[in-house]
């Protein structure tokens, strides 16, 4: 079957995380993506967090998946020839360099735009144009800029980094939507453009919520933040809500049985107004249905710790699943804290595609998590990581038509290392 993004050709000029986990996605679309990479080094994380000697870590096998690899140094008068001719080529060139280090190549938009006016350039940064705009950032920067951190923890606690990687997955995310965008107003115009998005304004982006409640500080205290409940007064930012829900029906993390030695052994559980009396009941609480101070939403606002004290002694005498099998039916919203272990386990998701079981010649089998967008009429295939290099000459010959004479030539020249 046919893929949404075929015959589009991705000059991937990525590294680390950020940048590409986005072109990973564009080649699970059917891009062709091609990867270039410094001659004997590579994206840095082929080597970092190695856990199988002499192997790809893990750390960029799954975040390369879908690509070809050509080695490429783009210092190298050569390679900077080679260069120009995969611009001519590329639909798309997708970078997260340092800022500035794209024009000490001699390739910055201008130029890039020149040699290819098709073309879409897109880059990630850590911080936009302003003070900060010569940064390099990395994830937990990025989480600390766009204001996550200071919103992430418990109140009596410091500030809390997630696992998520928000500040680079989620910028490469958000740089793929722009990506496609550019191409989407390509189809009308014929020309590129730049996409630029920066690691805070992503994070920011999606702590919207916590700006949100910034502004209705002015209208007094956070009534659903369990701080309310407690007493204790708000100050002039957003505070850290702890499990609390960002939105507007209260929830908390739970024990359930087994807390005291899994520590997983928990439920998140939702007390929607809708369902508020459903509760009562399954916890054997059914006077507070109609009980004052019980019975409507705002009335429970200063009650949340009581509340959820009574409901955590019901969901300690059960499983998180018990929890669930129980709770579905009625319509509460729960959800088991799965671990990581929990998840790799779970068949459903290998179903579906989320999870994928990938050879690789160098580490054997492993898992990775495979595309979360579903697309009917475009289905993923996953493919291993290109080794470093792995497509140097196929690249040189069948996407940029150099004869065998020239090849031998940008070889000899030292541009693209040890042709493999
Ligand atoms: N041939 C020759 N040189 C190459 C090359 C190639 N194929 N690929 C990269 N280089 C060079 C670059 O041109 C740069 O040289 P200069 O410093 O002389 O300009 C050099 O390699 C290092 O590139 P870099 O500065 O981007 O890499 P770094 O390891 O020092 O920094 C990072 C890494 C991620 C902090 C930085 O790239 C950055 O801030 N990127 C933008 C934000 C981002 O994406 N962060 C997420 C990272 S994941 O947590």
């Amino acid at each position: 079957m046919m893929k949404a993004l075929e015959g589009i050709k991705v000059l991937d000029f990525t590294h680390v995380q950020s940048g590409p986990t986005c072109t990973q996605i564009l080649g699970w679309f059917g891009a062709d993506v091609i990867k270039v990479e410094r001659p004997g080094v590579g994206d840095a994380t082929r080597k970092q967090l190695v856990d199988k000697l002499g192997a790809d870590s893990l750390y960029f096998t799954m975040l390369n998946h879908n690509k070809r690899s050509i080695e490429l140094n783009s210092k190298n008068e050569t390679g900077k020839e080679v260069l120009t001719r995969l611009i001519q080529e590329c639909d798309v060139l997708v970078e997260n360099f340092a800022p500035g280090a794209l024009d000490r190549m001699g390739f910055g938009w201008d130029r890039v735009h020149e040699i290819n006016p098709r073309i879409i350039m897109a880059s990630i940064k850590g911080f936009g144009p302003g003070k900060y705009a010569d940064c390099k950032v990395y994830e937990n920067v990025a989480q600390c800029a766009g204001g996550s951190a200071s919103t992430t923890g418990f109140l009596d606690g410091p500030p809390l980094v997630t696992g998520a990687q928000i500040g680079d997955s989620g910028t490469g995310l958000h740089l793929c939507l722009g990506i496609v965008t550019a191409l989407f107003q390509r189809e009308k115009t014929g020309l590129g453009q730049r996409v630029s998005v920066a690691m805070q304004d992503a994070v920011l982006n999606l702590a919207r919520v916590k700006m949100r409640d910034q502004q209705r500080l002015d209208a007094g205290p956070l009534k659903e933040y369990s701080q309310f409940g407690e007493g204790i007064p708000f100050g002039e930012a957003t505070p850290r809500a702890g499990n609390d829900s960002g939105g507007g029906q209260p929830g908390r993390i739970l024990k359930c049985k087994g807390w005291e030695t899994d520590p997983n052994a928990y439920t998140y559980f939702i007390i929607q107004a809708a369902v508020w009396e459903k509760v009562c009941d399954l916890i054997g609480e059914p006077d507070w249905k109609t009980a004052e101070g019980f019975a409507t939403p705002p009335e429970r606002l200063d009650k949340l710790n009581q509340i959820f004290e009574r409901i955590e002694t019901w969901t300690m005498t059960k499983s998180k699943f018990e929890v669930m099998d129980l709770c579905n039916p009625l319509d509460i919203p729960v959800g088991p804290i799965l671990s990581m272990k929990e998840i790799a386990e779970d068949n459903g998701l290998y179903e579906t595609g989320t999870l994928v079981k990938v050879d690789h010649p160098e580490r054997g089998e492993y898992i990775s998590v495979g595309c979360p967008i579903k697309l009917s009429a475009s289905p993923v295939e996953v493919s291993r990581s290109p080794l470093l290099g792995e497509h140097t000459l196929e690249i040189l010959k069948d996407v940029l038509h150099y004869d065998d004479n020239e090849v031998e030539n940008i070889v000899s020249s030292g541009a693209v290392g040890e042709a493999k």
